[in-house]
Order: structure tokens, then sequence, then C-alpha cells
């Protein structure tokens, strides 16, 4: 076979870099950034290149395994396990009904094209409410923000980075995320360049993070956000300084101008952190700025009004006159229309549904993966006895983890679909192999509208799959068939599915690109789109200089056409907010998230080019307070909450305000990834509150942020 090159994008993170694999006789020997990507020109970060090392990672599981009595794995075949697998959720759908069955898929699902397309097929056909993801832990609050502003839950702007001259970012760290609910691969060149033109960029965040040491830094206390938020309207309407125009487009501008004059910053500064004086100084500068956005990201996602600060920061934007305007929050067009396709499939909803235990809203059809342990565990009509984890390791990245871990073991049936046996693989019934995104074709259906310049590519896999692993949906079809369950929530793909006839997805997209904005129509459009032109373009296609901007109006999905900024349910979340008691005593400090460049969540943590150096995980503490609690740097330190309590190095940095401690998530291993395991570190949501009623209302976001801790040397 000898050495080939071959052209494809990374799938770890949303900026997609283009990557060149070598490969030697079918195996992946090298990762290297694309220099002819258009829009990551030779960029990648260490991640991407140590994916070779994942790929061939010798403790990836490579066959189907299942459980034995002694508790250990033995490999079977896939035969076997979907066989077993597929009478076992028979039995359980006979007697309990299909709505038995749940399904939790991560962060690397939605990297997928297929992957999420089949699953929800499969869910819909059972008839099954029981859908959880990362999305309670990530996002699902800008979506629900959305869906209340705009009507539709997908309607979410991207921060116009290449013409914006005032950039306000809150609870983003760019420079190690690299950038989410926006894809610009090159974003350090892109903030750069703002300052360059004479803008600026405020980072607005409780540690001095690497993005917020390269630009202007705005220190906030953890949760305070939507306390500043209100302030900076307060501070636009009380002095004039509202766009008139742009406020002429909303309904319910009377209602919050009076929702935030109870919010002067002199009054909020003891919650934001944020003094009056900067306050007064940033609305100013917002109002005066030809081109502002407002832009945040988890920072402000995980804390208790996650949905009502994703809201106030589009309103923000909106009064200051940068919503849907060049410069400003835009909202991108996809060269597909998804919009159109995930309207057909029934799951573009918010608040259509309501979950069994704790009454949540769905956002897009799932339900807050903090009621997955009550639900395996309440009993009555409705009660989940068998869950499917694919590219996901909830037992690290919910909260609560030790109560999910104790429901996990009252399922009748785990089982997991990943590279790895993850920390929650461990409790599996069966782990069934996954195909590395290098080991399948793709196609990045859900970030095409998040693409400042708009792209489009199609990728085929690089190498074949090692050992039995297979693609998810591949997976998903065999179980399937073997239930006889006719996969899909549209009515034509049952009809399709019962006369045999199944669409694979690789002709799904090349219809959708065909019939979309951008699309050959099937000849009638000359030079237009298909995947056929797709695959002649290794490196993608670049389809425009910009995202369009003026298009809200025609998309937004209230029938009335305006952006609505005071429903009902924000007024109340306003209300909670100004309520809201007093927190616990005995817990000092306020703990937060942060990432790392050389980890990913919780799953790279056994490739060795990234734990070079003796990495090990830390709790970051500000030098007066680990004075004052008598903790050494690297000593070891017990971080306590209401909840659990874990232990792990501390690391003392005056990169935090008094007061606060940062601990990254997704350490702590216990799963079948020896170096992982070897890492040590502790599992952060163990701190989190397991309790359902604990969750943000308007979105069922865990509270990960903020939340209230004290320290010791342990
Ligand atoms: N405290 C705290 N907790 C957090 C966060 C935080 O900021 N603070 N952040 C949250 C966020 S934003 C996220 S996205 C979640 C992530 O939470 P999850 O998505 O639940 O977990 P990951 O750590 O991303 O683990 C992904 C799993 O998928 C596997 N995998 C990787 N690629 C593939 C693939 O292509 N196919 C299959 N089948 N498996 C694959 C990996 O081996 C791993 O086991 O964590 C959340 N949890
Ligand atoms: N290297 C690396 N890159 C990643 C990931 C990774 O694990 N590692 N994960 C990927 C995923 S799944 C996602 S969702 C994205 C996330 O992308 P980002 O949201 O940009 O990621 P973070 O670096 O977690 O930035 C969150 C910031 O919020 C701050 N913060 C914490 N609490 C608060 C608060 O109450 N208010 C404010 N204003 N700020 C607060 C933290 O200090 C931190 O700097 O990153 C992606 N990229
Ligand atoms: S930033 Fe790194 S991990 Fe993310 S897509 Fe680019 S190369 Fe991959
Ligand atoms: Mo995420």
């Amino acid at each position: 076979m000898g050495t080939t090159q071959a052209f494809t994008y990374c799938r770890i993170c949303e900026p997609l870099c283009g990557l060149t694999a070598t490969v030697e006789d079918g195996t992946l020997t090298r990762l290297r950034p694309d220099r002819a990507h258009p829009l990551s020109q030779g960029f990648a970060c260490p991640k991407g290149i140590a994916m070779t090392e994942v790929q061939n990672d010798p403790d990836r599981v490579l066959h189907p395994l299942r459980r034995r009595a002694d508790g250990e794995f033995e490999r079977v075949s896939w035969d076997v396990a979907l066989g077993e697998i597929a009478a076992r959720l028979n039995r359980i759908r006979a007697e309990h009904g299909g709505g038995a069955i749940g399904w939790y898929f991560g962060n690397p699902a939605t990297f997928s094209y297929s992957h999420p397309l089949w699953m929800s097929g499969f869910m819909g056909a059972l008839k099954s409410p029981h859908l959880y993801s990362a999305g309670s832990q990530d996002v699902n609050n800008r979506f629900a923000a959305s869906a209340l502003l705009y009507g539709s839950p997908l309607l979410v702007p991207i921060p116009d980075l290449k013409r914006t001259d005032l950039l306000v970012m809150l609870g983003a760290n760019p420079l190690v995320s690299h950038g989410s609910l926006v894809t610009a691969p090159r974003i350090r060149d892109d903030l750069a360049a703002i300052v360059r033109r004479g803008g600026r960029v405020l980072v607005v965040d409780p540690r001095r993070t690497e993005t917020a040491a390269a630009f202007e830094h705005l220190p906030v206390a953890p949760d305070g956000d939507a306390w500043l938020l209100l302030s900076l309207l307060n501070v636009m309407f009380e002095e004039g300084l509202d766009d008139r125009e742009a406020c002429g487009r909303a309904r319910g501008i009377e209602r919050l101008r009076t929702a935030a004059r109870d919010f002067p910053p002199e009054e909020t500064a003891a919650r934001s952190g944020v003094a009056a004086d900067d306050v007064r100084a940033l609305a100013r500068a917002l109002a005066a700025s030809e081109r502002p956005v407002v832009y945040g990201r988890t920072g402000t996602c995980l804390g208790r009004y996650g949905t009502l600060t994703a809201f106030l920061i589009d309103v923000v934007t909106l009064v200051a006159g940068g919503l849907d305007r060049v410069g400003g929050a835009i909202f991108g067009a996809s060269p597909v229309r998804v919009e159109e396709l995930a309207k057909r499939s029934g799951l573009v909803t918010y608040g259509t549904a309501r979950s069994r235990v704790g009454g949540y809203p769905d956002v897009l059809g799932t339900f807050p993966a903090g009621v997955m342990a009550k639900e395996i565990t309440t009993p009555g009509p409705g009660r989940m006895r068998a869950l499917i984890v694919s590219a996901g390791n909830p037992l690290n990245s919910v909260p609560g983890s030790g109560a999910l871990g104790a429901a996990l073991d009252e399922l009748d049936l785990l089982v997991c679909i990943d590279l790895y046996v993850s920390d929650t693989g461990r409790k599996a019934d069966y782990v069934l192999p996954a195909t590395t995104f290098l080991e399948r074709e793709d196609f990045p259906l859900p970030f095409l509208q998040n693409h400042l310049t708009p792209y489009v590519t199609w990728t085929e896999a690089v190498v074949p799959p090692r050992g039995e692993a297979r693609q998810e949906w591949e997976i998903i079809d065999a179980l399937a068939r073997r239930m006889r369950l006719p996969l899909g929530s549209v009515r034509a793909q049952r009809v399709a599915h019962r006369l045999g006839v199944r669409p694979s997805p690789r002709t799904m997209v090349d219809a959708l690109l065909r019939t979309g904005p951008y699309g050959d129509w099937y000849g009638l459009r000359r030079g237009g789109l298909s995947l056929r032109k797709l695959r002649a373009s290794p490196h993608g296609v670049v389809l425009a200089d910009h995202q369009r901007t003026g298009t809200l109006r025609r998309r937004i999905q209230h029938r009335d056409k305006k952006i609505h900024v005071a429903p009902p349910e924000i007024v109340a979340e306003i209300g909670r907010l100004a309520a809201a008691p007093p927190p616990p005593g005995g817990y000092p400090l306020r703990l937060i998230g942060m990432r790392e460049l050389r980890s990913h969540n919780s799953w790279m943590h056994n490739a060795p080019g990234l734990m070079r150096g003796k990495r090990a995980h830390a709790a970051r503490v500000n030098p007066k307070d680990a004075a004052e609690y008598g903790l050494q740097d690297g000593g070891p330190c017990r971080v306590t909450s209401e909840h659990g309590s874990i232990v792990l190095p501390a690391k003392v940095t005056d990169e935090l305000a008094p007061g606060t401690v940062a601990v990254p998530h997704g350490w702590g291993h216990e799963g079948g990834w020896r170096m992982a395991n070897a890492a040590g570190g502790a599992n952060v949501n163990l701190l989190a509150s397991a309790d359902p009623a604990d969750l943000e209302p308007l979105a069922g976001m865990a509270h990960l942020n903020g939340v209230p801790v004290k320290i010791a040397p342990a």
C-alpha cells in the first residue's frame, strides 16, 4: 500500500482545523496542520496533532465487550453483542414500553453528521422521552434564550469578529478553547486584528485567563454576569443611550426598561463584582461603538441564571445597536437547510414537553442530564430502565456524579458506544467499539452556520477502522433491524424503512447540498454544489467573504416578526435574581471551571504527547486564600462543597481574585485508559448538586460555576 497523504479536518473542537494525514500501509502515522486549508491556514493545536495517539492507542476498545458475572469484560462478536442487546431492549419494551429506554449522547457526537441523525431516528421510533446530552452542561441555555427571543432555538448569533470594533466577551477563553459557538480557526489572529484596527477586546472573567492577559480584563464575580448585564441596560436606558431604531424591532422594550430600573450599577456592584464607574464606562462605550458585540460562552452558561444571562447578552447587543448588523452579533446561514431538516425531524423544540422528574422543559428534544439519576431511581410509569451512552462520559461531566454512579448500577442495561472503556463505560454491561473521526467520512452539518467565513467541506475516512470498530449510525441501524424497529421520526423515513429502502447518511447529504441555497439542483444550476463537487475540493470551498446581515426579521419565528425582549419567563427570572437568597454559611469561596490547552473534556488524558512534563490536575487559588487556609503550592488541597469533597494539588496563582477557586473538569479517571487513570486528580463534578431541584429552571442547566466551597490542606 505504501505511504499516502490525505486531507481531512479535525473534529475535536469547533474550529474544525484542516489536517494533513500521513498513512502508511493503512495505519495513520502522523497528523500535521493543513497549510492549504483556506480558513485554518496551517494552524492546528496540540490536541489535533495528538489525535494520532488516540487513533493508535493500545487502550482503545477494538471489539465488542460484554461484562461477565465476575465483573470483568470479555470479548464477544458483534453478532452476539447486538443480538443480546436487541433482545434485552425488546424485553424492556414489551414489559414497560419504549419510553423505558434512554439515551445520553456526549459532545463528540455532535461532530459527526450521521451519529445524531440515526440516534434521533432510533429514539423517535421508540417514542422515548429519555433523551439526554452534554448540552445541559454546555449550551442548552443559549438555545432556550434564542427560542424566547426569536421563536427558534437554532437562531443563535455569532460575534462578527472580523468586522467588530468592540468585543465584550464574557465567560469564554478562546486562546485556550479555540472558540465555541463560532467557527473561526484563526481566532487569535481575529482578536488581535480587532485591536490592530483600533478596536477593543474586553474579557469579562473571574480569572485573568490567557485571553484576558492578551487583551483587556474586566474581572467579574462568579455567576455575577446577569447583574452586570442588567446594570448595563440600566445605564443605557437611563442615560438615553439606547439605539431607538434597533429597539423598534423589539417587543417588550418598555417592560424591559422598567425591569432594568431596579439594577443601577451602584447597587449591582456588590453582586457583579464590577464597580459602578466601570459599568457606566462600558455602557457608554457600547453605545458609542459603531460595531459593538457582546458574546458569552460556557462561563456564562453554568451559573444559576444561564438562560437569563444568554438572553441579556443578545439584548445588550441589540440595545447598543449591534444585533444583526455588520460587526455585531450576526445570524449565519448554512449552505444546507439545516433549520428545515431539523424542523421536519420534530426536534427543533423548546418546552413542548416536560421531564417526568423536575418538570423541566425540553431543549431540542432533550431533557437535562441532571435529572437522569432520579429518572432511573424514581419508581412509576416512565421510569428509565435501560440507557445507551454514545460518545459521552456522563460520570465525569454531569453534576452530582456520585448519585449518577449509584443510579447507573440500578439499570437493567447500560450500553456504551465509545473509543475507550471510559469512566462511565466501566459500569456498562456492553461496550461497543466506535470508529474515530479519522475512520469515518464526515460533513460539518451543525457548524456550518457558525462559520465567520461561509465555508463547506466533506471528508472521506482517512484510515480503515481499527479492529472491529464501527460507525455509530451503522451500530444503530443494525440494532434497530434486530429489534424490528423502523428507524426514523419522519413518516416517510419510517415507510422507506419498512420497505427495506435505507438511505445512507451520505446520500442524504448529497440531496441536502444539491437542493440548498448553493446547490446544483441536479444540474439545473451550473457550478452549484453537490457531494461530487465537494469531494473534488479536498480543502473545502469558501462560499463568501462574510455571513450576511439584516436577515433576522425574515428568519424570526415569532408571528409578529419581533424580537421578544421581555417574555414572562425572563421577567420571572429577573425577579428570582433580585430575590436571590444569601449563599449558605460556611462555604466562603466560589468554585469556577476552566479549560486547559492540552486537555479535552475528559477524553484526551491517555495521549502521551499531551501528558508530557508531569501534568497534574490542580485547584488554582489566590495567594491570600492559600495563606489564610494554610495551603502550599503543589500541596494537597481538599475542596468541599455542600454536596461533596475532593482532594487535588493546589496551585497558588494571582490569576484569580481572592475568594475564587478554579478547577478544570474531566480528571480523576477510573476507566480502561491506563495513563489517564495514573494521571490522578479528581472528578470536580462530585462537588455539584445531584438534586434536580438545583438545576436552572429555563433550560435545566447544571450549576457548575459559582458553587460555594471551602478549602483546607488535605
Ligand atoms: N464542572 C464542569 N463540568 C463540565 C463542563 C465544565 O465546564 N465544568 N463542561 C461541560 C461541557 S461544555 C461538555 S461538552 C461536557 C462533555 O461531556 P461528555 O460529552 O459527557 O464527555 P467527554 O468528556 O466529552 O467524553 C466523550 C466520550 O466520547 C468518547 N469519544 C470520543 N470521540 C468519539 C467518537 O467519535 N465516537 C464515540 N462513540 N465516542 C467518542 C471519548 O472516549 C469519551 O469517553 O462536559 C461538561 N461538564
Ligand atoms: N483545550 C480545550 N479546548 C476546548 C475544550 C477543552 O476541554 N479543552 N472543550 C471544548 C468545549 S466542549 C467547549 S463547550 C468549549 C468552551 O469554550 P469556552 O467557553 O471558551 O471555554 P473555557 O475555557 O471553559 O472558558 C470559560 C471561561 O469562563 C470563565 N468563567 C467561569 N465562571 C464564570 C462566570 O461566572 N462568569 C464569567 N463571565 N466567566 C466565568 C472561566 O474562568 C473560563 O475562562 O471549549 C472547547 N474547546
Ligand atoms: S483547535 Fe485543535 S482540537 Fe480544535 S479543531 Fe483545531 S486542531 Fe482540532
Ligand atoms: Mo462543550
